[in-house]
C-alpha cells in the first residue's frame, strides 16, 4: 500500500518522535555480510502472489475472483490496470522458475488462487487448477528450489465476495475447505505452508478503506472481517496440520514500528494505537492473549463478532511467525480522526533517506525493531522474514537495470536481521519481495519490487544488478 493510501485509511480509521537509531548497529557498519552469516539451516527465498503475477485470469476453468471483479468493474487501481495479464507467469512458470535457479535461489514463496481450485468457493473442484500448481510445484522441486506455499493472498472467488467475504461468518467454513483441499493435494510435496498473508491489508484497505478489493468503506465490514480473518488464521492452521505430515505451519503478518512525532507524549499515544491495529491485532488473539482491548477500546466492536468455543478455536500454535517489514511510521496527533487519533506525518520530514516508490521511508532499523517486538511474544518460536524489498525507479540501460539503490536496501535490512540472529533470536529465513516486478494492487504496475525486472509489452525478464547481487551472495559463503 502507498503512503497515501496509508493516510487515506488512516483517515478514515482514526492513525512520531524518532526514537533514537539502534545504537547496536553501528557495530555493523561497514561489515560486509556473508551467506554463512545467518547460518546453514537460513531459507533464502523470493515471494510473488498469485494475482500479482499469475495472469490466465479466466483460463481452464478458473472463475472470477474478488480482484477480477474489483480491476474490471470498480475502476480503482492506478490507470484501471488489471492482473488479466500481469506477468503471465500461468504461461511461464517453467521459464521462471529456471531462472530462479539460475539466480541461485534456494526457496520460493508463491499463493494459489483459490478461484483456480474451487471456481464455485467450494464444492466441485477444478482439477485444471489443481494440476497447474503441481506443475509449478514439480517444476521448483525439479529445480532443487524449496516451494513455500501461502494458501490466501488476497484473492478468493468472486461469488463468495459477493456474500460478504471475510465479513461473512460462513467464511470460517469455506476457508476450511479451501485449505483442505490444498492440503490434501499438495501435502506430499509441500513442507511450508503459510496461511494467510497479512490479515491487516485487506481487512483495512479492501473493507475499510476501499482501495483493495473489494473496495468497501465500512467499519462495520471492518471489524467482522478482522475477527473472521483472525480466525481463519487458527483454522486453516489446524487443516493443515491434520492432513500434511511434518508440515512446517506459519502465517504471515504487516510489521512496522511506529514512533511519536518528535517524542511528543500525544503523538507517542498516536503511535501506540497505531501499533494495535496494524502489528498487534491479528497476532494475539491467536497466541491465546485476546485481542488488545485495554489498549484501544474500540476493538470491542471486533469482539462483539466472538461466539461460544471462539477464544479456544483462534488458538494455534504457529512453528513461525512470517514478519513483512518495509519502513516504519512516524506519527502525528489529529484529534478528528476516529480510532488512531493521528496520521502518519511525511517521511520526508522524518529522514534524508530515500523515500520508495511506495512513499516509504527507508528504515533498515525498522526490521531490527519488528523482529525485536515479534520475538518477544512467549508464544512465537520462530520467525520467518516472509517479504523485505523495496520499489525504486527502473531504468533499463543497454539492457541492463542498474538498481543499486535496492541493492544497498537489502544489505542494510539483512544486517539488522543478523543484528537481531545475534541477540540470540530465533530467524529461519528471509524472502525478497518480489522475484519479478508485478501488479502492485492499487498502485497497478508502476512500483517495481523485482530482482528481475519484467517488460510488460514482451514479458522479456532481466536480472537486475540486485538479483545478480543476490545470486552471488548465495553462491557464496
Ligand atoms: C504486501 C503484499 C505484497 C505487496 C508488497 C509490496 O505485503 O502488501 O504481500 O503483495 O506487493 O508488500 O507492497
Amino acid at each position: 500500500m502507498t503512503r497515501e493510501n496509508y493516510l487515506k485509511i488512516m483517515a478514515a480509521l482514526g492513525a512520531g518522535a524518532l526514537l533514537p537509531q539502534n545504537l547496536l548497529a553501528e557495530l555493523l557498519t561497514g561489515e560486509e555480510i556473508k551467506r554463512s552469516d545467518f547460518g546453514k539451516d537460513f531459507v533464502w527465498g523470493t515471494a510473488t502472489a498469485a494475482y500479482q503475477i499469475e495472469g490466465g485470469w479466466n483460463e481452464d476453468g478458473k472463475s472470477e475472483s474478488n480482484w477480477d471483479y474489483f480491476t474490471h468493474h470498480k475502476h480503482k487501481v492506478k490507470n484501471h490496470e488489471t492482473g488479466d495479464v500481469a506477468d503471465d507467469f500461468y504461461r511461464r512458470y517453467e521459464s521462471d522458475i529456471e531462472l530462479m535457479r539460475k539466480m541461485n535461489i534456494p526457496a520460493y514463496r508463491f499463493s494459489t488462487a483459490w478461484s483456480r481450485i474451487l471456481p464455485n468457493g467450494t464444492g466441485i473442484v477444478n482439477q485444471k487448477g489443481i494440476d497447474f500448481y503441481h506443475r509449478v510445484i514439480d517444476k521448483c522441486l525439479k529445480e532443487n528450489i524449496e516451494p513455500w506455499l501461502t494458501c490466501y493472498h488476497w484473492d478468493m472467488p468472486q461469488v463468495l465476495e459477493a456474500k460478504g467475504g471475510w465479513t461473512n461468518r460462513e467464511m470460517l467454513k469455506w476457508f476450511e475447505e479451501y485449505v483442505t483441499v490444498l492440503a490434501k493435494n499438495y501435502g506430499d510435496k509441500v513442507k511450508n505452508w503459510m496461511v494467510i498473508n497479512e490479515p491487516l491489508s485487506f481487512t483495512l484497505a479492501g473493507y475499510l478503506g476501499g482501495v483493495n478489493a473489494p473496495g468497501t468503506v465500512s467499519f462495520k465490514n471492518f471489524y467482522s472481517s478482522i475477527h473472521h480473518a483472525t480466525m481463519g488464521q487458527s483454522i486453516g492452521g489446524r487443516a493443515i496440520r491434520a492432513n500434511v505430515k511434518n508440515a512446517n505451519i506459519g502465517t504471515t503478518f504487516v510489521a512496522m514500528p511506529f514512533d511519536g512525532w518528535k517524542n511528543k507524549p500525544i503523538n507517542n499515544e498516536v503511535a501506540k494505537r497505531a501499533d494495535v491495529i496494524i502489528n498487534r491485532m491479528f497476532i494475539e488473539p491467536v497466541l491465546g492473549m485476546g485481542y488488545p482491548v485495554k489498549d484501544l477500546p474500540a476493538l470491542k466492536h471486533v469482539v462483539k463478532h466472538m461466539k461460544e468455543d471462539d477464544e479456544q478455536k483462534i488458538k494455534f500454535d504457529f512453528d513461525f511467525i512470517g514478519i513483512q517489514n518495509y519502513t516504519r511510521m512516524v506519527m502525528k496527533s489529529l484529534a478528528l480522526i476516529p480510532l488512531i487519533h493521528g496520521l502518519p506525518v511525511n517521511p520526508k520530514k522524518v529522514t534524508t533517506q530515500d523515500i520508495t516508490q511506495m512513499g516509504w521511508e527507508v528504515y533498515p532499523e525498522g526490521i531490527y525493531r519488528s523482529i525485536k517486538q515479534f520475538a518477544a511474544y512467549p508464544g512465537v518460536k520462530k520467525i520467518i522474514i516472509t517479504e523485505n524489498g523495496a520499489g525504486f525507479d527502473d531504468v533499463v540501460i543497454n539492457g541492463e537495470v542498474h538498481d543499486s539503490k535496492r541493492t544497498q536496501y537489502i544489505k542494510d535490512y539483512l544486517k539488522q536481521i543478523l543484528l537481531a540472529k545475534r541477540e540470540g533470536i530465533d530467524i529461519g529465513g528471509y524472502f525478497i519481495w518480489s522475484f519479478m516486478d508485478n501488479f502492485e494492487w492499487a498502485e497497478g504496475y508502476r512500483p517495481q519490487l523485482g530482482i528481475v525486472r519484467v517488460d510488460y509489452k514482451t514479458q522479456e525478464r532481466i536480472i537486475k544488478d540486485s538479483g545478480k547481487w543476490y545470486s552471488e551472495f548465495l553462491s557464496g559463503k
